[in-house]
C-alpha cells in the first residue's frame, strides 16, 4: 500500500538524517524537517484524511507510533549531543593541578634578618647563646653602667631619642648584655641582635639600625681570643679567608678597644675607584674590646676573677657587603623589587 510505504520511508530517511546529525543545530534543521509546518511526518499525518476509511485506523495507529518514535530519538540524540559538548567544555575548562607555578610569589626573609641568622648561627657554634631585651630602655643600663661618662656626647640630646620620663630607644644593644651578666652571671657568652636606634639620618645613616653585639666573660680571657674569634666570624660569614687587621680605637665601655678591618669584598684592594672600599682596600666592620672593669662590675660580677671581651657589629653594612646592596636606603623601602629582580619570578 502507498501508505505504508511512505511511512517506512520517511522512517528510514529520519534515521538516516539522525546518523548523521553532529550538534544541537542540525538536529533542530531535522526537526523542523520531518516535524515542522511542512515536515515530511506532518504531510504524512495531513494526507491521512485522503486515504479510504477502511485503511485511515491502521494507518493512523503507524503514524502516531512513528511520531513518537521520532520525538523520542530527536530528545535522546539532543541528549546525547548536548552531553558530549558538556563533557568537551569541561575537558577543555579543566586545571592540571600538577602543572608548575608561574613565578614565585612566596616571601623571603628580609637581607639584614638572613645576615643575622646566619651571624647567629656562626656564633651559636662557637657556643655562643642569643639574648634580647627591650628598645624603650633606662638611661641606667644604656649608659650608666656601660661607662659612659655623663660628658658624653652620646649621652646628648643630639644624639639620642629620649622619652618625656627619661627613658630612651636604646643607643646599642649593649644594655641587654648587662642585663644578662646580671641575670646569669659568670661565666658567659651570648650575642645581642636587634634594633639600636639614633639621631642621624643621612645616606649612609638610618636613625634605626640593627646591630648585633657579643660578650664573652670568663677567668684569664686572652685579647688573642678576641682577635680571633672577630676574624672567625667575618670569615665564616663571606665563606672565604679574608685579609683582616685591628686599629686601636676607643669606646668607653672597653679598653683596650679596637676595630677590625678586612680586605675589601668588592676589590681586594685592587680598584682606586672602589665605590665599597674607595680605593683604601679597606672595610671596617666590627668595634671591641676587652670588657671594661667598671662594666663587669656593673653587671654584678667581679672583675678581680672574671675578664672578657665584648664586641659590636653593624647588620646592616653587613648585608649591603654580602649582597651587593649599594643604598643603605633600599634596605628600608617598602618596594621589593629590587631583592626580587635576582630571582626568576614576577616581579614588577
Ligand atoms: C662595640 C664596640 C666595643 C660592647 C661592649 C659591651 C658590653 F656590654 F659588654 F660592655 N657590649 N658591646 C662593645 C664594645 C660594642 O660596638 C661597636
Amino acid at each position: 500500500m502507498a501508505g505504508e510505504l511512505n511511512i517506512n520511508a520517511v522512517r528510514d530517511s529520519f534515521t538516516e538524517a539522525l546518523n548523521g546529525a553532529n550538534s544541537l543545530q542540525e538536529l533542530d534543521e531535522i526537526r523542523v524537517k520531518f516535524t515542522g509546518k511542512k515536515g515530511d511526518l506532518t504531510l504524512l499525518l495531513r494526507s491521512l484524511g485522503k486515504l479510504p476509511p477502511e485503511e485511515r485506523k491502521s494507518a493512523g495507529q503507524e503514524l502516531n507510533t512513528l511520531r513518537d518514535e521520532i520525538e523520542q530519538k530527536l530528545e535522546q540524540t539532543g541528549k546525547k549531543i548536548r552531553d558530549a559538548e558538556n563533557e568537551k567544555q569541561e575537558i577543555s575548562q579543566r586545571i592540571d593541578v600538577t602543572l608548575p607555578v608561574k613565578g614565585r610569589t612566596s616571601g623571603a626573609f628580609h637581607p639584614v634578618m638572613q645576615t643575622m641568622h646566619e651571624i647567629a648561627n656562626i656564633m651559636q657554634g662557637l657556643g655562643y647563646s642569643v639574648a634580647t631585651g627591650p628598645e624603650i630602655e633606662e638611661e641606667f643600663y644604656n649608659f650608666e653602667c656601660l661607662n659612659v661618662p655623663a660628658w658624653h656626647p652620646a649621652r646628648d640630646m643630639q644624639d639620642t631619642f629620649y622619652f618625656p620620663d627619661g627613658r630612651l630607644l636604646r643607643t646599642h644593644t649593649s644594655p641587654v648584655q648587662i642585663r644578662a651578666m646580671l641575670e646569669y652571671g659568670a661565666p658567659l657568652r651570648i650575642i645581642c641582635p636587634g634594633k639600636v636606634y639614633r639621631r642621624d639620618n643621612d645616606t649612609t645613616h638610618s636613625p634605626m639600625f640593627n646591630q648585633m653585639e657579643g660578650l664573652l666573660i670568663d677567668k684569664d680571657v686572652p685579647f688573642s681570643v678576641m682577635k680571633g674569634t672577630l676574624a672567625e666570624m667575618v670569615n665564616a660569614f663571606f665563606g672565604k679567608s679574608l685579609k683582616s687587621r685591628f686599629r686601636a680605637s676607643y669606646f668607653p665601655f672597653t679598653e683596650p678597644s679596637m676595630e677590625l678591618d678586612i680586605e675589601c669584598v668588592e676589590c681586594s684592594g685592587h680598584d682606586e675607584h672602589c665605590r665599597v672600599c674607595h680605593g683604601t682596600g679597606w672595610l671596617e666592620v666590627a668595634g671591641m674590646g676587652m670588657v671594661h672593669p667598671n662594666v663587669i662590675r656593673a653587671g654584678k660580677i667581679d672583675p678581680d676573677e672574671f675578664n672578657g671581651f665584648a664586641f659590636g657589629i653593624g647588620l646592616d653594612r653587613m648585608a649591603m657587603l654580602k649582597y651587593g646592596i649599594s643604598d643603605l636606603r633600599l634596605l628600608f623601602d617598602g618596594n621589593v623589587s629590587y631583592f626580587m629582580s635576582g630571582f626568576q619570578g614576577e616581579a614588577e
